[in-house]
């Protein structure tokens, strides 16, 4: 007897053991853990033993969440009331369907606890389906971050209505700067569903996420063909049950007979049977009018259209003589019957448009405004250039008051360190959000713009290039797991606290425990400010390599994407220079304009300026810029440190993955450091450059 108990207590001993071990990132912030806490432990499963659920349309989901989270958090199993609506006699949790509450919209809720029929019971209330199952997560969420449910009283509804994620997956499996494995889609054995499907699509419906773009925005014209439609629509189908939609990047030359396609688009070829692309061609209305309705047929809450025109080789309605407006409108009115919305891209570069690249797509793009239709909406990268570390806002953002603007933002690290680096995104996010565009006076922050709070006829939306892929973590370091998470989060609402965010995904990712929590704070939060500083001083511009755009090739992006000379560094952007300053407002044109009111962090952006410029620090530029240079270095050492006081409170496989990559992070950063020292100390001072 003793032996086969002392057997049993060994083998789950191991059981715990090889679990320990074996977190493997997959459950991301899904991660439920047992509640530490006895009178929480108690308290929860005290309201999960009586749990009325309203009849909706993911009450199955619901349902299954909840019990995922107890048999994890609580340990129980959740006992729904047989009572009828509102009579619960003791503790639980109620769901009701309630029209009251149509002001919060279409996905808001709210939960609320209240002595009823004198037991304590949670109110979950929303008009909507879809406010239940989000408000589902917002209660499990409670729980794994150890808080009481007993006075709960939150209201909620998103600020943007449409969150998406776009995924730059392409149908050959690889992903365009993706740094996670390869597709989440597979497309060789779909229709077929698998399980992972349901684990991202949990995920997603989360934090808020309503809407993914399956594929690259360098479309592939294979994506409408119907092979692919009808594996879609399975995806579709599982997505659904979240409450997301799928939307398509298409290809504007996909109406187009492969052998008749130019040679620049070869690459892709059409899938059609025109010899045309043109957007004022009756034969291409047709064609994507009939496509639309297939799509429709198969899906139909399908979203709408992502398209890259005009841009980086892609084809697009310029080829044709016809506008941006021309090419958006006609993909628009195919859409419209259907309620579907057009995304086109302003990431265009054209060098004909200006020699300052920062200008080019507010020049061709603010002119057009009140031309869209209105289920167009303009998608625009949050700066000028392209995702770097830092950038200014792009001006476009309150530029066009006639027509629907989304931001898209990059959660995948592209120009970030990729999977290698651990650098938090949240607070870039936030300089983003806080700019004040001043289109309507002070106080016409990016929030409130891409809300729709200044124009409030609006669509607002909202997109984040996706940092998924096949790996077991999903996101290829567990702390890039964190941008998904924070990105989610601040597209469902731009102005919640940053610290309630990045502690809620400490909590719910790693465990609540103090030391984690504060450790892991100070590990994350100085990431972003340290990366810019080595690689992007002063918001310089593109230093790495064009090949990866991971490795340091200061030499090469020399006097191309910035000037150097041994007297100065940086870009004349300044009324005196391009120009780019007057795409601002007032009087945020002026303060970019002189070097004195500049935003010290925007310096090399706007400026040329002296190495010898007295900063306010005292220092010059040349010292602060060379300080600056080696952040990241010291930084990762200090992280290495702070990761290994980890060591006792994180489980073993992802201890060890972090300490891996943190190592790894140390030599990149060195390596980048070694490259601009030795580029600025000896070649820029003795560098000749072209004054
Ligand atoms: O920065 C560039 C990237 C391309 C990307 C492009 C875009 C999808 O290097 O890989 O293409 O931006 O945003 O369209």
């Amino acid at each position: 007897m003793g032996d086969i108990k002392r057997t049993g207590s060994l083998i789950i001993f191991m059981m715990l053991a090889v679990s320990a071990w074996c977190d493997s990132g997959y459950k991301l912030w899904l991660n439920y853990k047992h509640e530490e806490n006895p009178s929480l432990k108690s308290q929860y499963a005290f309201y999960l033993s009586n749990v009325e659920i309203c009849l909706n349309k993911f009450k199955k989901e619901i349902t299954e969440e909840l019990e995922r989270a107890a048999a994890k958090i609580t340990e129980t199993e959740v006992i729904y009331s047989k009572k009828p609506s509102g009579k619960m006699s003791e503790n639980g949790i109620i769901y009701v369907l309630d029209k009251e509450l149509r002001f919060l919209g279409k996905e808001g809720y709210k939960i609320h606890s209240s002595i009823h029929n004198g037991s304590r019971v949670l109110f979950i209330r929303s008009s909507s389906d879809e406010g239940l199952l989000y408000a589902t997560y917002e209660l499990i969420r409670h729980m794994q971050c150890n808080e009481s449910l007993d006075k709960i009283d939150i209201t909620e509804s998103p600020r943007h209505t449409i969150r998406l994620l776009n995924h730059w997956d392409n149908l050959t499996g690889e992903i365009e700067r993706g740094y996670a494995g390869t597709t989440l889609w597979n497309w060789t054995k779909l229709p077929q569903i698998e399980e992972r499907y349901v684990d991202y699509a949990r995920a997603n419906a989360s934090i808020g996420i309503n809407g993914i773009v399956l594929n690259n925005v360098n479309a592939d014209p294979r994506i409408l063909r119907r092979d692919y439609l009808i594996k879609i629509a399975a995806l579709a189908n599982v997505l659904r049950r979240y409450n997301i939609k799928i939307y398509l990047s298409v290809n504007f030359a996909s109406p187009m007979k492969p052998s008749v396609t130019p040679e620049k688009w070869k690459k892709w070829g059409g899938i059609g049977e025109l010899d045309t692309a043109d957007p004022m061609d009756k034969g291409v209305t047709k064609w994507w009018t009939d496509k639309t309705a297939e799509i429709y047929a198969l899906i139909p809450d399908f979203g709408g259209y992502l398209v890259k025109a005009n841009s980086e080789g892609m084809p697009g309605p310029q080829d044709y003589g016809r506008s941006h407006a021309d090419g958006a409108n006609m993909l628009a009115r195919a859409l419209k019957p259907f309620n579907g919305i057009l995304m086109w891209r302003t990431f265009v570069y054209n060098t004909d448009t200006d020699p300052d690249r920062a200008k080019r797509p507010y020049k061709e793009f603010v002119e057009l405004d009140g031309k869209f239709d209105d289920n167009v909406i303009l998608q625009v990268k949050n700066g000028p250039l392209d995702f770097q570390p830092l950038e200014p806002v792009q001006p476009i953002f309150g530029a066009m008051p006639h027509t629907n603007i989304m931001a898209e933002l990059q959660i995948t690290q592209e120009y970030l360190g990729h999977s290698t680096y651990l650098v938090y995104l949240l607070p870039m996010w936030r300089h983003f959000f806080n700019f004040d565009t001043y289109c309507r006076g002070e106080g016409s922050s990016v929030a409130k713009f891409s809300t729709g709070e200044i124009y409030p006829s609006k669509i607002s939306a909202i997109a984040g290039v996706a940092n998924t892929g096949n790996d077991e973590n999903w996101c290829g370091h567990h702390f890039a797991q964190a941008n998904w998470f924070a990105f989610g989060r601040l597209a469902w609402n731009p102005d919640c606290d940053d610290n309630a965010i990045t502690e809620q995904w400490i909590k719910m990712t790693w465990n609540c425990g103090a030391q984690t929590l504060t450790t892991i704070k100070d590990i994350m939060m100085p990431t972003w400010e340290s990366f810019v500083k080595s690689q992007t001083p002063y918001a310089l511009g593109i230093t790495c390599s064009a090949k990866d755009h991971f490795a340091p090739d200061f030499s090469k992006r020399a006097n191309k994407s910035w000037k150097v000379t041994s007297k100065a560094i940086g870009n004349e952007r300044s009324s005196h220079g391009s120009g780019y300053v007057s795409q601002y407002f007032k009087p945020n044109c002026t303060m970019f304009d002189n070097i004195e009111t500049c935003p010290v962090e925007m310096l090399l952006f706007f400026h040329l300026v002296d190495w010898n410029y007295k900063m306010k620090s005292g220092k010059t530029l040349r010292e602060e810029f060379f300080e600056g240079l080696r952040s990241n270095i010291e930084l990762s050492r200090c992280n290495i440190a702070l990761w290994q006081s980890l060591k006792e409170q994180i489980d073993e496989r992802r201890f060890d993955e972090v300490s891996a990559k943190l190592e790894k992070q140390l030599e990149a950063s060195q390596e980048y450091y070694d490259n601009g020292n030795r580029f600025f100390s000896e070649i820029a001072d003795i560098y000749p450059g072209d004054e």
